[in-house]
């Protein structure tokens, strides 16, 4: 996969992307990564990509022009073009699983108080935010979608981490997770996961996970379907699960 980067701040890529997963995924082709200078796109003297909100108010805005210029140079009918700002789609794993499907991204990210509206309606075939909270600019918005993304290109992960995608895909928090030693400061690692018992140990897991998810993020589970093994026991047990602590 191909993924362009318009920043105003190339510098600030220089060092994530160069580390671990992405490094690899980078070295053996299966990232094409880019990051562009906006600024290569202007014509002026001083290199202009902002100016003032028609009707007044604070702040600039980026400017149209560079950035449909840039995009024009460097987008094909296979590019999706992609706004990081905080006006976007929350960002999450289902879009992170959709845009490793991708080609080639060309994600633009967000300075000043934003884009001139022409951008969204013209130019984007998307736009994301990574949460709700003000940042001072799209770079690392920009790389939390390039992590996401990345790890999910086909050989980028090894084996061993390759379980880690599992996790979450079935849409739960993790269970806890404790390794040696069996017994630290007094704290011992619960009895059913030194049992052996595979079958006991995966109920268990799933009951934690199910557990954690609700107490923690029940935003996950709402009007989202159970996995088909919690289902099944919903249907066959008891009373429907209390939502109230
Ligand atoms: C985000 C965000 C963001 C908003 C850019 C203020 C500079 C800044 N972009 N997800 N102007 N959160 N962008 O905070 O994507």
């Amino acid at each position: 996969m191909k993924i362009d980067v318009l920043t105003l701040f190339p510098g600030m890529f220089a060092g994530p992307l160069d580390e671990s997963i992405i490094r690899r995924a980078r070295d053996k082709g299966l990232l094409e990564l880019r990051i562009i200078n906006l600024r290569d796109y202007t014509h002026d003297r001083h290199q202009t990509v902002d100016d003032r909100p028609f009707g007044g108010g604070p702040g600039m805005l980026m400017k149209p022009e560079p950035i449909f210029e840039a995009v024009e140079a460097l987008g094909t009918p296979e590019t999706k073009v992609i706004l990081m700002t905080p006006a976007g789609r929350l960002f999450n794993q289902a879009i992170a699983r959709e845009l490793a499907q991708e080609k080639h991204l060309l994600l633009v990210c967000g300075s000043y108080e934003g884009f001139d509206e022409r951008v969204h309606e013209h130019l984007a075939d998307d736009e994301l935010s990574i949460g709700d909270y003000v940042l001072t600019n799209g770079a690392l918005p920009a790389m939390v979608v390039i992590d996401a993304v990345t790890r999910l290109l086909p050989g980028a992960l090894g084996d061993d981490q390759s379980a880690v995608e599992e996790s979450f895909s079935h849409g739960l928090l993790e269970c806890p997770h404790y390794t040696r030693p069996a017994e630290f400061r007094g704290w011992k690692v619960p009895e059913v996961l030194l049992s052996g018992n595979h079958a006991e140990i995966a109920r268990w897991r799933a009951a934690q996970a199910l557990e954690r998810t609700r107490r923690r993020r029940p935003d996950l589970l709402a009007g989202q379907a159970l996995p088909a093994a919690e289902e099944r026991k919903r249907r066959s047990k008891g009373p429907p699960p209390q939502e109230k602590e």
